[in-house]
């Protein structure tokens, strides 16, 4: 099974995906994590996107369709996997759409995460206090929601395309918002 969770920068994507991928038995992967573990380790891949992590951009999508492959080609993506963060621009969609149509299978299920913009800055704002993380200042999460508006968003008409969009009201409680996302993929699972 091949689930995507989809949503802005602080829409609960970590925080709902890595629930749902356990209770579906699933990896979940996020590119996000990936790109910061290979930053703090300082290898060619971390030293190439942290500029662009830092200053709230995409990291060009040459360098993140290596690392999508890598993951839909390990033990744990060929047997499904949740993908957090990845897609994020149309041409990683069709990257991956081909990497799955090699082994017969599709992306079964899009979860797209709607929340309101000011309870992003609010969410994003208090990370930013309590982990310190380098891309969670106001100027950089501000240069995120344009980049998720421009760049990402598109991959919602892309996937409605294929009839696997579930829309899911991304503002509540933790609690509440899984409820949610697993009725979602109740008839998946
Ligand atoms: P990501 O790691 O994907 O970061 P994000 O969009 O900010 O979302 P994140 O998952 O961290 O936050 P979440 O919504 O779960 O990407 C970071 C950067 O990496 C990108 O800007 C880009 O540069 C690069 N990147 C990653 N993937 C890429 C790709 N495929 N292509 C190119 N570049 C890529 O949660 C946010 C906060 O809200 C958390 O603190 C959480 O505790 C809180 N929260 C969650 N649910 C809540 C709720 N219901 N109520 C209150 N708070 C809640």
């Amino acid at each position: 099974m091949y689930l995507m969770i989809l949503g802005a920068p602080g829409s609960g994507k970590g925080t709902q995906g890595k629930l749902v991928a356990e209770h579906l038995g699933i990896a979940e992967v996020s590119t996000g994590e990936l790109l910061r573990a290979a930053v703090k380790q300082g290898t060619p891949l971390g030293r190439e996107a942290k500029g662009y992590m830092d200053q709230g951009l995409l990291v060009p999508d040459p360098v993140v369709l290596a690392l999508i492959r890598e993951i839909l080609d390990s033990p744990a993506g060929a047997r499904g996997v949740l993908m957090d963060g990845f897609p994020r621009t149309v041409p990683q969609a069709e990257a991956v759409d081909r990497i799955l149509a090699e082994r017969k299978a599709r992306m079964d299920l899009v979860l797209l995460l709607d929340v309101e913009e000011g309870e992003l800055v609010k969410r994003l704002l208090a990370r930013a206090a309590k982990e310190g993380r380098s891309d969670d200042n106001l100027e950089s999460i501000q240069q995120r929601l344009k980049v998720y508006h421009s760049q990402t968003s598109p991959l919602v008409a892309y996937y409605e395309k294929q009839g696997v969009v579930r829309c899911i009201p991304g503002m509540g409680t933790v609690d509440e918002i899984q409820a949610r996302v697993r009725k979602a993929v109740g008839g998946k699972a």
